[in-house]
């Protein structure tokens, strides 16, 4: 037989053995398939190797180098169809092919909340003018939301149908020192918990989630974010309270911003106002602030004689619509991507 009839009848093998090795599509078929060309007894690589015999002499090296490399291939095609139908059971036999070359899709990235950004912010600027962030437990009892706060029992601001309650001091068992569970109302708690703790002088902010069942409407949410500030220190006046509010509004807003107080109550400050600050031509109201009450100061075991400081909330989420220039506090909590990745 000549040299080139025997080589292109052998290179038609093997390009016919990985046609139907990759054509196989389960055990069964790729093991008749093996038999077909590799069998010892009556396979096609078998016949081949008897045509071997039949070259001339003097192309026998050459042929059978060939042979073999054909030989070598088919094993491998064969092994590379065994090892695709063992990881992938019954795959389509022409499915996609990994390619590790392909760039790859780039995740979106996503970034912080604009309330989790202003709180950082606020942290931010408050530490540079000397406030240290505490934190406090959203489930609070009534000592700290309302007792030490100058609240007593028979005040309205306790009323159930205004607050969270989760449990009354009657069902933890009733014992007189024992107090009812709420989520808490204010940040205002933050303080007495520090004054319980800490000695004077003291300067601290306190950021984080209060509750109300409030409706929601464009300036309030049942949850929401509150900022309080406290100082206590020997000569605090009302003076210092509002060059704090003042310096943190011109430095947070960045703008024309004004800030106004007006005469207002809370049961733990004397006196009281509320902090409006000008927006769009209009006041809105940021928060409340006073001096603080000496009735809380004897609560915590601070000498009213002795020591005076101020306190301040704010309603963070409308610290971060002014700043943002949004008109309606729940767009914070639609949770509508094309809203909250434009901050
Ligand atoms: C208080 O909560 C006082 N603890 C503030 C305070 C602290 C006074 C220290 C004196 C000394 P008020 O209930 O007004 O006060 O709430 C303060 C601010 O929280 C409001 O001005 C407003 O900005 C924000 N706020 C109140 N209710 C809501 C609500 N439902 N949704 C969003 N923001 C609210």
């Amino acid at each position: 037989m000549a040299l080139a009839q025997f080589l292109c009848e052998l290179d038609q093998l093997g390009r016919e053995a990985q046609a139907v090795f990759t054509a196989a599509s389960d055990i069964e078929a790729l093991e008749a398939a093996r038999i077909q060309f590799l069998g010892m007894k009556a396979g096609l690589l078998k016949a081949a190797q008897k045509g071997l015999g039949l070259v001339d002499k003097a192309d026998k090296p050459s042929a059978g180098q060939r042979f073999n490399q054909v030989k070598q291939q088919i094993e491998a095609d064969l092994q590379e169809a065994q090892a695709r139908l063992a990881g992938n059971g019954s795959a389509p036999v022409d499915g996609p092919r990994f390619d590790p070359t392909v760039p790859g899709e780039a995740p979106r990235l996503g970034h912080l909340h604009p309330i989790t950004q202003t709180i950082e912010e606020l942290k931010d600027l408050m530490g540079r003018l000397g406030f240290t962030a505490v934190e406090g437990p959203e489930v609070e009892d009534e000592w700290h939301n309302f007792e030490a706060l100058n609240i007593p029992l028979e005040h309205p601001a306790r009323n159930p149908l205004d607050n969270f309650y989760l449990a009354t001091a009657q069902r933890l068992g009733g014992a007189a020192d024992e107090k009812g569970l709420l989520l808490r109302s204010q940040t205002s708690t933050v303080q007495i918990r520090v004054m319980e703790t800490t000695p004077p002088p003291v300067r601290i902010i306190s950021l984080g989630r209060v509750y109300r069942p409030d409706d929601a409407d464009a300036t309030h949410y049942p949850m929401f974010h509150q900022i309080e500030g406290l100082l206590v220190d020997r000569g605090i006046t009302m003076a210092d309270l509002k060059s704090v509010l003042r310096l943190f509004a011109k430095s947070f807003f960045q703008d024309d911003v004004h800030i106004r107080f007006r005469p207002s109550f809370f049961p733990f400050t004397e006196p009281s106002v509320e902090v409006d600050m000008s927006w769009q031509g209009r006041w809105i109201e940021m928060g409340g602030a006073g001096m603080v009450d000496p009735n809380v100061f004897r609560a915590v075991g601070y000498d009213p004689e002795e020591f005076t400081g101020f306190a301040f909330g704010l309603g963070i989420e409308r610290v971060c619509a002014r700043r943002h220039n949004v008109t309606d506090i729940r767009e914070f909590y639609k949770n509508d991507v094309r809203f909250l990745q434009q901050f």
